[in-house]
């Protein structure tokens, strides 16, 4: 659970696991988790404003007997030893942190061509809104900004009658895929393939919105401005405020969506609004989104600074520190592709052919070609691939491997975009915070 170099003494404002939290002092852990404070006398917890309801949403049902719960003790539902935790409504996500959720996809969950809602990859930087605060009629956005002709805010039923809807197959990939694999490894969330989907999301055009409000002349970005909560618990704070520039916001598939799969975004993933601009880092896409910024100039919100989904703008050896001016903002990202057929692991019977499978993405472009090798990317053989259900969906790939022998295998994927760029066989560039990890996808088979 814990991230490589995590600080000496961790604050509540830091992302850290619950059995962090309370392996430090149950007590402490109780007011800063849940806002509950222990009785001296009983030894029991009493829940303070929000802290039962976040606790019940976090354990999925009322806690009937609450006011029995002993204090300085984790639930027992989210406190089993392998799995410290389960999300409502996902289903065989691999948990890497509790607090704040993040939660990713084995890649053989992943094999159907549009992911359901519970297999949708979680990243969450601060603490998810609680069911009860969200009443979708009510939500509203606003539009705002120094590059905003007539500031507006609409509520949600507004912005569906308003607005023209559209629905299109869009890949999401969070920035950190792939950063278990960088070493020296980097701080944050050891992803290693499964931060990425692709569902269908219906919403408004970012563009339409933005436009009915008015875009001056000097507009240069859009940021945006969620409802969840900064990890202090401090209001004044924001998790993350991020965004993307004019030109992005105003392509025909940047939306404001209010439905994944034809149905209510799932809470973890921003329901009941949030942007989708594919093919960029998913960091881009804001959950729960309140409000958005016209900005006069690059975005400035949380973790648009610093090292944050930034890479150096030249190639730096392992474990550099790289001055900040040299750092620049991830736009449209690497080529990429995974095998979600066969899982991982399997043992195939020698002399049948392997009919394998999975998804390619290239950011913004669209993949032209898919290859497939056994031998460890000394051959390759080119497999069927299909054309995108849209610009920014991902590309089913199939192909038929043969093993000659019995024995161990791997299976490489390699997609190549439509401007010619290859995945790179194994890990590409190092950078600080261990972004773009686009290496080949390789998965075991033992011939028998
Ligand atoms: N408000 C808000 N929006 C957010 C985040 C967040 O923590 N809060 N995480 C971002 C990051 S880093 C990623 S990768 C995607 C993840 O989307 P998902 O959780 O629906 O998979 O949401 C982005 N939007
Ligand atoms: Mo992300």
């Amino acid at each position: 659970m814990k991230a490589p170099h995590s600080s000496e003494s961790p604050s509540p404002a830091e992302e850290q696991g619950l059995h962090e939290i309370y392996a430090r002092s149950g007590e402490t852990a109780d007011a800063t988790v849940w806002g509950r404070k222990i009785d001296p006398l009983s030894r029991r917890g009493f829940f303070k404003g929000m802290g039962l309801s976040a606790m019940t949403a976090a354990v999925g049902a009322e806690i009937v007997f609450s006011d029995q719960m002993p204090g300085g003790l984790i639930p027992a539902a989210l406190a089993q030893s392998n799995v410290p935790f389960t999300i409502p409504g996902k289903d065989g996500l691999l948990i890497l942190n509790d607090r704040p959720i993040n939660a990713e996809t084995p890649a053989h969950f992943l094999d159907d061509d549009i992911t359901p809602a519970s297999r949708f990859f979680v990243r969450n930087n601060g603490l998810t809104p609680l069911p009860e605060s969200i009443s979708p009629d009510q939500w509203t956005l606003e539009i705002a900004g120094e590059a905003c002709e007539r500031p507006t805010k609409f509520t949600l039923p507004e912005l569906k009658a308003k607005f023209q809807h559209y629905t299109y197959q869009i890949q999401l990939e969070c920035g950190g895929n792939g950063r278990s694999e960088f070493n020296p490894p980097t701080h944050g969330n050891q992803w290693t393939i499964g931060a990425v989907g692709c569902a269908n999301w219906t919403g408004v055009r970012l563009r339409d919105v933005l436009e009915s409000c008015g875009i001056r002349k000097n507009a240069v970005y859009v940021g945006y401005h969620g409802a969840d909560t900064h990890l202090s618990g401090d209001p004044k704070k924001e998790s993350i405020s991020r965004g993307v520039p004019m030109h992005k916001a105003l392509e025909d598939e940047s939306l404001i969506a209010f439905a994944m799969n034809g149905e209510d975004i799932p809470l973890q993933n921003g329901h009941p609004l949030r942007m989708v601009t594919g093919g960029w880092p998913a960091s881009t896409s804001g959950k729960w989104l309140t409000k958005l910024e016209i900005r006069d100039r690059v975005h400035d919100g949380e973790k648009m600074g610093g090292d944050s989904y930034k890479v150096p703008k030249y190639p730096v050896a392992p474990g550099t520190k790289v001055p900040e001016e040299d750092m620049v903002i991830i736009e449209s990202m690497p080529v990429k592709s995974i095998v979600t057929f066969p899982q991982s692991g399997i043992s195939h019977e020698l002399g049948k052919p392997l009919a394998c499978r999975g998804h390619a993405w290239a950011g913004d472009l669209e993949v032209s070609e898919v290859h497939v090798s056994i031998d460890f990317g000394v051959t390759w053989i080119k497999a069927d691939l299909k054309k995108p259900a849209n610009r920014l969906a991902w590309q089913r790939w199939n192909a038929e491997v043969r093993f000659p022998k019995k024995g161990y295998y791997e299976i490489w994927s390699r997609a190549v975009d439509s401007n010619g760029q290859s995945q790179p066989m194994l890990v590409p560039g190092w950078n600080p915070k261990g972004y773009l990890n686009n290496a080949c996808h390789r998965i075991a088979v033992q011939a028998v």
